[in-house]
């Protein structure tokens, strides 16, 4: 589906729900809200939706944002690449979404209509181009909410998803009011007290294997509960592997429960996080991807070495 086709469906529909990932990020919450209140303005009902509720970080974005009471009609999906990652309470809606809109090249296609930029940075952005191309006009509010959601994909514009492109969308919503350092200094630099514990907590524990080629941090549930930290605060910890010299792939895994290991890849040029993370039946980006293993831990780790192993050519006892 094109811009134009997007366009006319949105006009023609009514009583939006719109689904987000589980974990939502500042893309998730960002697209979602920004096509939310796009909707609003052409006078149609939306609501934005999560298994869980929506973390406090991004509580600046939800201004102006209220619940409507209706029965949905109309399913969108936001930045979601598969139906995997609407998380239990939104279950209902799988083979159910009627757009899906997404800049993951690993889409699985799940929707009856899929508007796909995968040379787009994040969700945000393949919206706010849909808005220019559409003649649709933005309010303040949407261009934070677009912006956040490409800031935060871009890592702050440092990735290497971030294009000229990018930057365009970037600057043209920068035209509009709002505060861009207020924005980047609570994505990218504000944390709480218990956020540094954990953060030095998995500094701490960071294990390093083929001559530090790869770095490894481990979230277990006992460590987690152990903290005393807030769940919301191991969130976002996946580039933090990445950040010691020497690291090609760096890899974060969060226990979801007894015997299921979530994996957040991130990696320099040398590995394709993307083919790493397809290996487990995941997918994403080819510098930050994600999958589920099962298995114990020793087990999950197990896996996870052998691969690394095939993918940088070494012995596995390196
Ligand atoms: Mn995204």
């Amino acid at each position: 589906m094109n811009f134009s086709e997007l366009f006319d469906f949105l006009k023609s529909h009514d009583k939006y729900v719109i689904l987000t990932h589980r974990s939502p990020d500042g893309d998730a919450v960002g697209s979602g809200f920004g096509l939310c209140s796009i909707l609003r303005n052409m006078g149609k009902q939306a609501n934005v939706v999560n298994t869980e509720p929506f973390p406090p970080r991004y509580d600046f974005l939800y201004q102006g944002y209220y619940v409507q009471d209706f029965e949905p009609e109309t399913v969108v999906a936001v930045d979601i690449a598969d139906e995997q990652l609407f998380g239990s309470g939104l279950a209902q809606y799988a083979g159910k979404v009627d757009v899906c809109i997404d800049h993951h090249i690993s889409n699985k296609y799940f929707a009856k209509h899929t508007v796909l930029d995968a040379s787009a940075s994040a969700a945000a952005e393949v919206i706010f181009y849909f808005a220019a191309e559409c003649g649709i006009k933005l309010t303040d509010h949407e261009a934070m909410c677009l912006y956040t959601g490409i800031a935060t994909d871009t890592g702050c514009f440092k990735f290497g998803n971030t294009t000229p492109k990018t930057h365009m969308a970037a600057a043209r919503l920068m035209q509009y009011s709002f505060d861009f350092v207020m924005v980047n200094r609570r994505m990218f630099e504000l944390k709480s007290r218990a956020r540094l514990k954990v953060e030095q907590l998995m500094a701490k524990d960071m294990e390093f294997y083929f001559d530090g080629k790869c770095s490894m941090i481990t979230m277990t549930t006992k460590l987690m509960e152990e903290s005393g930290a807030d769940p919301a605060e191991f969130d976002g910890l996946a580039q933090l592997p990445l950040s010691v010299e020497g690291v090609v792939i760096g890899i974060t895994i969060k226990q979801r429960s007894e015997q299921v290991f979530k994996l957040s890849v991130r990696t320099t040029d040398e590995v394709d996080a993307s083919e790493f993370c397809k290996r487990f039946g995941g997918g994403g980006h080819i510098r930050a991807a994600g999958c589920e293993i099962k298995g114990t831990l020793e087990e999950v780790k197990a896996k996870i070495t052998a691969a690394v192993a095939d993918v940088l050519g070494v012995s596995e006892n390196g």
